[in-house]
């Protein structure tokens, strides 16, 4: 089957790539048949007012207008290229940037484009429910931005397999189009992709924890020696800052309503209100954020040893020197305490073995500063209560803490204190369909469901009554 390259936005030089034409031709239909199939269901003939890349330069590569989902422009952008980029850490760090995979780190670059494109397909299928429940037309047009950008991901880090991974890359390729989220055969790679979004106060957790990891990791991959990768992770960081946005701002709309009404209405429940109580607000944090922290893998990682040594990721900001200055890592350790017979004791990590842990740091101060905006909320409405980060070794599935009972405070428990708790920290199924059923789906432009405060201001200028979607049955 033809593809038109028009079609294909561009800075690839794809009209003139035969190679990646030739792939791509094959990969394209299945792409399409995967969107139809695990794409927002639902949504597929409506126009949405969502934004195309059609560029890479700062000021016009935002492209705004109605446009069907399945007719969306998914293109391949790479940030442009640096003249004369060197490798800036690690043991190869002042050799010239790889344009073509250096064949002794072919395996581990393979496995990372591979564990990173898998997130994107991944969480469009989780989120795929969403759309029959959402708070406002503002919001569900948001819901499919992310969508439809999570699925240009998927086509960047394809190409590079297309690229640069020759018949491995496209046999993965296509293997990115098998996996599904939470299916036992076939999962999707990283555990927490695996987990359906059912609500939009997990809709909006996940895009400010999950994809603020991705922010994370893209931004160690957008130091990668190898260019091709650091280009076009680049790139997929000017589309994740909304991403972000909504998550960030999202679960501050709710936490905004709450407040708002508890003020109003000092003396009653929560649950007879209509909104979402503060402890369940907190539960979802817990959840997500706990769930988050595993995704930046063990805290004692050889694979992260020899990534930074090899110069395949970075630190977030690698090169800025008010971060770093010492490019090599090569002495010194990460200091973290965990359980050793028992008891809790201090560990010294070698540093280049620790830099999950030093880009989850960064990933923390970020969590942080958010938290303490939406306090603000409810410091405003003169409540006492506070939402907050529990502790990394609370919940954790992945790394030294995995499988122990510690509290949010961090406290190591008995396993019997800790499972007379759970309730208390994790939303529970009366939580969670107590959620639910403020779920309605709002669609009148410019009104909201009950639950969550209305945005500051609309989009790209737009005002908040702004017909956002346009329904062809309505
Ligand atoms: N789940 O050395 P270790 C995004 C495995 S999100 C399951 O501790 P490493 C997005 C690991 O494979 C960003 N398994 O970990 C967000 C290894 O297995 P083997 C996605 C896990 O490798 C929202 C073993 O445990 N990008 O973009 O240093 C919407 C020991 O591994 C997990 C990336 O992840 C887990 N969570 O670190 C859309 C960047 N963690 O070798 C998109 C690329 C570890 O024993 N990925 N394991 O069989 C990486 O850099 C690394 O693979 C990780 C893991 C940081 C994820
Ligand atoms: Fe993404
Ligand atoms: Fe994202």
């Amino acid at each position: 089957m033809a593809i038109s390259y028009d079609k294909i936005p561009n800075n690839v030089d794809l009209h003139t790539n035969r190679k990646v034409q030739k792939a791509l031709e094959a990969w394209q239909p299945d792409f399409l048949d995967w969107w139809m199939e695990m794409g927002p269901e639902g949504f597929q003939q409506d126009d949405i007012y969502l934004r195309t890349a059609i560029s890479v330069d700062s000021s016009g590569w935002a492209h705004y207008g109605y446009v069907k989902m399945p007719e969306y422009r998914w293109g391949i952008f790479l940030a442009p290229k640096q003249a004369g980029r060197k490798i800036g850490f690690g043991d190869n760090a002042e050799y010239e940037a790889w344009d073509q995979v250096p064949g002794e780190y072919r395996k581990e670059l393979r496995r990372i484009i591979v564990t990173q494109c898998d997130t994107e397909p991944a969480s469009v299928e989780q989120q795929r429910l969403l759309g029959k429940c959402a708070p406002s037309l503002y919001d569900l047009r948001n819901l499919f931005q992310v969508n439809v950008e999570e699925g240009r991901h998927l086509w960047a880090m394809v190409h590079l397999l297309h690229e640069y991974f020759g018949r491995d890359g496209r046999d993965e390729a296509d293997e990115m189009l098998q996996r599904r989220s939470g299916n036992a055969d076939s999962p999707r790679i990283l555990e927490a992709f695996n987990k359906p979004v059912e609500d939009w106060l997990a809709f909006f957790c996940f895009a400010m924890f999950m994809d603020r990891d991705g922010k994370y990791q893209l931004g160690a991959l957008a130091e990668s020696g190898f260019d091709p990768l650091a280009r076009a992770t680049k790139f997929m960081l000017t589309e994740e800052a909304h991403h972000l946005f909504v998550g960030e701002t999202g679960v501050g709309r709710a936490v905004a309503r709450t407040a708002q009404v508890m003020q109003e209405n000092p003396e009653a429940d929560p649950r007879q209100l209509g909104i979402v109580p503060l402890d369940i607000i907190q539960k979802y944090i817990n959840e997500w954020y706990s769930g988050s922290l595993d995704l930046f893998g063990g805290e004692d990682s050889s694979n992260a040893a020899n990534y930074f040594g090899a110069g395949l990721k970075g630190r977030f900001q690698e090169m800025n020197p008010k971060r770093f200055t010492d490019h090599q890592a090569l002495d010194g350790f990460y200091e973290l305490d965990w359980v050793e017979d028992g008891q809790l004791r201090s560990h010294q990590i070698p540093m280049r073995r620790a830099m999950n842990l030093v880009l989850r740091d960064a990933y923390k101060e970020d969590c942080l500063r958010a938290v303490k905006r939406w306090n603000k909320s409810l410091e405003k409405a003169g409540l006492e209560e506070r939402l907050y980060l529990p502790s990394q070794r609370f919940n954790r599935h992945i790394g030294v803490y995995a499988h122990q009972p510690f509290d949010p405070q961090g406290n190591f428990l008995s396993e019997r204190e800790f499972d007379g708790q759970t309730s208390q920290w994790i939303p529970t199924t009366a939580d969670l369909d107590y959620v639910k059923s403020l779920m309605v789906s709002v669609t009148k432009p410019g009104e909201f469901a009950g639950w969550i405060a209305p945005p500051a201001k609309g989009l790209n200028g737009q005002p908040l009554n702004f017909e956002y979607v346009k329904f062809v049955n309505a």
